[in-house]
């Protein structure tokens, strides 16, 4: 090759565009946090309706837990811990977990 070629490489890098993963916040029953209050959680820290709250409340009462809704990991951690607090300052074992939708 003469010394002025310039050689350029015919490849491209493709970007991967990832959509961020979404997190469940599940809701757990337990046999001492009073039936209201988990609503009034479910309303202020998640932004439920009343009807929304009662639904949810009453499914984890009946089956033992249920998926409130799903957010970026961060954010579905934050409210998760917010509203397990709330329910501890209440002196309530209140809890909620998050994971990872499939
Ligand atoms: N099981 C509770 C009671 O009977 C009410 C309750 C419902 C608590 C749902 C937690 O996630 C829960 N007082």
């Amino acid at each position: 090759m003469p010394p002025e070629t310039v050689v350029t490489p015919k490849t491209r890098t493709k970007l991967k565009v990832e959509r961020p993963k979404l997190y469940k916040v599940i809701l757990l029953n337990d046999d001492f946090t009073p039936r209201d209050f988990v609503e009034v959680v479910l309303r202020v820290e998640f932004r439920l309706s009343q009807d929304q709250a009662y639904r949810v409340m009453i499914t984890a009462h009946q089956k033992g837990l249920c998926v409130v809704s799903v957010y970026p990991r961060d954010v579905a951690e934050t409210k998760a811990a917010r509203a397990t607090d709330a329910g501890k300052e209440a002196g309530y074992p209140l809890m909620f977990t998050t994971e990872p939708e499939t």
